[in-house]
């Protein structure tokens, strides 16, 4: 134990003794107006030691990304250029300047103001890191006569300007802000559906009376007005909250008995559940997300029947699930110089029986996209959608036995659907809007069970 001890203190001394010597002199960054999310760092640095150092890294906890350029004169055009070490000789200064070596400093925390302190850590080849606070400063106008090239510094920039920065609309989606954003999003979605589907092939009416049901579904439309707000806390995590106005519609057709042919519209209209969510990040490409279904939907929505008495609707009738439903989900976006490409994972489990002693099926969502901007303002995007829906649980003590419909049995589907999306991103424009459609290619489901036509998504964004 002692040895082991003696060891420690060693590497310990041993790293003192080696620790870097070097003065840092009028360490400042540049003031830049509130929105811009890119900066410059200016210094002076003098190398103490017999050795050269060579710095290969930079970082602040106030800066997501940060990164040392040169600048370089190619033909009348100044471009930054990223090095990856600047080496500074033994016991020579070094100066971080305008147009020449510089820090550059990207996607603040925050908007800074003069005379703000911010830390800047540094570290080197031999594994060695030392720290010096730098200054905002007000500094005057760079003279440029010749033309800026941002080289591939502005990538992060320029994507976050990008039409298919943002998912596609119909993607349930998320990403991260910067710090203390807020921003509110309204979407649409309407999906049609008619009947039906067992295993992956349509069946007739004839089929479905034949397993002995009186009425069959011929239509249903579902129409939903989603209104969120999302705060980002810090550059890592966000809050989300969201709240849907759902409208439904049924038709039926009875297949047996009296009145054969009659057809009856049934409607539920209402508010559906609350979720709220929070988003972590973990990397500039990627995300957690877990949310909290609060069932504020109503689960027991009436309608008349065609006897003219009010009853519960069938299960797919109905707004909220009437559980606590738990979500988590993984997204990963790249963005390449001109396309971009992504992919989103929900899962959603739900632990309790509502009142009335059921609850939908458990559920799982992988969507993933390839986008392409085809202008500043315009990217068309191309997606595929798997959803894998469990039949529902219990029994719900309203159910009957005429309508396919109230089977718990016929509700659980395999369904990958092909979408295709505009996106749309006016410059200088905090809004952004987002349309998205698709038209379902492979089922498999357990029925007889109604089937989508097609769905859409409008998406519309304001960030404050
Ligand atoms: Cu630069």
């Amino acid at each position: 134990m002692k040895k082991v001890l003696l060891i420690i203190a060693f590497i310990f001394t041993a790293n003192a003794a080696n620790a870097i010597d070097v003065t840092i002199e009028s360490p400042k960054i540049r003031l830049m107006p509130p929105g811009v999310n890119m900066t410059a760092g200016y210094f002076t640095i003098i190398n103490n030691s017999d050795k050269d150092i060579t710095i290969v890294g930079v970082s602040s906890s106030k800066y997501d990304s940060m990164e040392i350029h040169d600048t370089v004169k190619d033909g009348d055009v100044m471009k930054m250029v990223k090095q990856d070490s600047v080496t500074i000789s033994a016991n020579a200064r070094f100066e971080f300047k305008p147009m020449s070596y510089h820090l550059m400093l990207m996607m603040p925390d925050e908007d800074f103001k003069e005379n703000q302190e911010i830390d800047v850590t540094f570290i080197t080849k031999s594994g060695d890191v030392f720290s010096s606070v730098f200054t905002v400063k007000k500094m005057t106008v760079m003279k440029m006569k010749m033309k800026m090239d941002m080289g591939d510094m502005g990538h992060m920039m320029k994507s976050m300007m990008r039409p298919d920065y943002v998912f596609p609309a119909g993607v349930k989606g998320g990403k991260n802000m910067m710090s203390k954003k807020l921003m509110f999003g309204y979407k649409y979605g309407t999906m049609e559906m008619d009947c039906c589907k067992d295993s992956t092939s349509s069946v007739s009416n004839d089929f479905i009376k034949n397993l002995g049901y009186s009425m069959a579904p011929t239509d249903m439309t579902m129409d939903m007005h989603m209104f969120s707000a999302m705060y980002a806390v810090n550059n890592k995590i966000s809050l989300m909250a969201m709240i849907s106005y759902i409208e439904k519609e049924m038709e039926m057709v009875k297949l047996s008995g009296m009145n054969v042919g009659n057809t009856h519209k049934t409607s539920s209209r209402g508010m559906g559940d609350l979720s709220i969510a929070g988003l972590y990040k973990l990397s500039g490409k990627s995300n957690l997300k877990a949310s909290l279904s609060i069932p504020t939907g109503e689960y027991d929505k009436k309608d008349h029947n065609m006897m003219g008495m009010r009853k519960v609707l069938p299960y797919p009738m109905q707004l909220g699930s009437g559980t606590y439903d738990l979500t988590l989900g993984y997204s990963f976006q790249e963005i390449h110089d001109d396309w971009s490409y992504g992919f989103q994972l929900n899962a959603t489990k739900r632990f309790d029986y509502n009142s009335e002693d059921w609850r939908y099926g458990d559920r799982r969502e992988l969507s993933a996209w390839v986008a392409k901007p085809v202008s500043q303002t315009v990217s068309l995007s191309f997606g595929l959608d798997v959803e894998h829906q469990d039949n529902i649980n219990g029994k719900s003590s309203n159910r009957n036995n005429m309508t396919p419909t109230w089977n718990e049995y016929f509700h659980s589907h395999l369904r990958v659907s092909s979408n295709i999306g505009l996106n749309f991103k006016l410059p200088n424009s905090k809004s952004r809007i987002g349309i998205q459609c698709g038209v379902p290619i492979y089922e498999d489901v357990d029925g007889p069970q109604m089937d989508p036509d097609f769905k859409c998504n409008l998406g519309l964004s304001y960030m404050m």
